[in-house]
């Protein structure tokens, strides 16, 4: 690799892929079945060749990046998910609100110079409503007009509507008219309802997050999709979960890109409780891979350095990955939780990472415009 000099084939070493790689080959839309065979196969690398034969046919060798702060209007959260690591409830002395005014003077320090992406999500605090949304968006704008807002999980949009008493449309509609640009894809966690009341109680259900995502596209908001793997779920609330984004994906081809999340395991109730090991290098990677296979209609496919270190997003570029996210200043969500990554890189090192595995380094928007 970089390139792919051999007959797909001959890189399997596992023979009951074959008819997956014949599909892959002709285009065709893999199964469930596919799937779970995809997640069961010890053939890594055969599963990462044919990941990397579609990333090759989609996107050549080109490998995008962002310079993206990342930024936490709250971390009060009424919400209560056992694998975060980064909510406080009322009274702690870790809890914080930050002002339309906060926000701006964050970004006029000299380290934000150069940030074209905005990502901001945050806790589940009723105080909030829809004005102080409207009087935040307003004012980054008007003092950084180049700055993209990617702001609100789909929950998280879903639960400020109904705080603020009006519907989610409307909600997202004033938003938009205030400068909201795109939604980031956290919050999906594991749709299957099961596990879902497992790790994550009182928080929507999946139907919640789908609907609302389905609402941004229909109003020509793109959005981004995640799952969250390596804590209790089973391989086959997997691939439920990325075949239920795919079939939203047919009806609306909003979502831009899907990043897998990689579960991380400190100070988190949810690890506390069960006995959940650190996810490992392959099952990274796999994760990478099997997305790229079966969400033959997400274009963009990310590797995030931040929850599985530089390296391995480095080498997940050659299984199916063709973003590797961004600078990502000052993440606190996986680094709470136990990430040991540095919270962000240069636009340097990460063209870097990118060179030295043999491919080409874009710096882009959030639209995929590159400079
Ligand atoms: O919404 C919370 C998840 C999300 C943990 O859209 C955890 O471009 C792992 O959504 N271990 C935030 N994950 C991150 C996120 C994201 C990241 C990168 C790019 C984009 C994008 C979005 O992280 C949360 C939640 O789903 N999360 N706690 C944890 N302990």
């Amino acid at each position: 690799m970089p390139g792919l000099n051999l007959p797909l084939h001959r890189y399997l070493t596992d023979a009951r892929l074959l008819p997956i790689c014949e599909k892959v080959l002709k285009g065709q839309r893999l199964s469930f079945e596919d799937g779970l065979l995809l997640y069961e196969t010890p053939d890594l690398t055969g599963l990462g060749a044919m990941a990397h034969h579609v990333r090759l046919q989609k996107h050549g060798l080109k490998a995008y990046y962002v310079v993206s702060r990342r930024l936490s209007y709250t971390n009060i959260c009424y919400t209560h998910c056992q694998f975060c690591a980064f909510q406080a409830k009322p009274g702690d002395p870790r809890a914080y609100v930050l002002s339309a005014e906060d926000i701006v003077r964050e970004l006029e320090k000299p380290e934000n110079l150069g940030v074209r992406e905005l990502h901001m999500v945050a806790g589940h605090y009723p105080k909030l409503k829809i004005d102080y949304f409207e009087n935040l968006f307003r004012s980054v704008k008007a003092r950084f007009p180049e700055i993209h807002l990617k702001v609100f999980t789909m929950v998280e949009m879903d639960y400020y509507a109904r705080v603020s008493g009006i519907s989610v449309e409307e909600f997202l509609d004033r938003c938009v008219a205030a400068g909201l640009e795109s939604c980031p894809g956290g919050g999906a966690e594991i749709f299957d309802e099961g596990i879902r009341e497992q790790i994550c109680i009182g928080k929507k259900e999946a139907d919640v997050w789908l609907r609302v995502a389905e609402l941004c596209h229909r109003k020509g908001i793109p959005t981004n999709c995640t799952m969250l793997y390596g804590h209790i779920e089973e391989p086959k609330h997997r691939v439920d979960h990325l075949l239920r984004l795919r079939e939203l994906q047919d009806r609306t081809h909003g979502f831009l890109a899907y990043i897998p999340l990689a579960y991380q395991i400190e100070d988190n109730e949810l690890s506390r409780t069960h006995v959940i090991h650190e996810t490992t290098g392959t099952q990274d990677l796999r994760e990478v891979a099997v997305a790229r296979l079966l969400l033959d209609n997400v274009p963009h496919i990310k590797a995030y350095w931040v929850m599985i270190t530089e390296g391995l997003a480095q080498i997940g570029l050659n299984y199916g990955a063709n973003d590797l996210d961004g600078t990502v200043i000052e993440e606190e969500i996986a680094h709470l939780a136990g990430a040991t990554t540095p919270q962000g890189l240069s636009k340097g090192h990460l063209e870097r990472l990118i060179l030295e595995a043999g491919f080409e380094p874009l710096e882009r928007d959030n639209l995929y415009n590159t400079y």
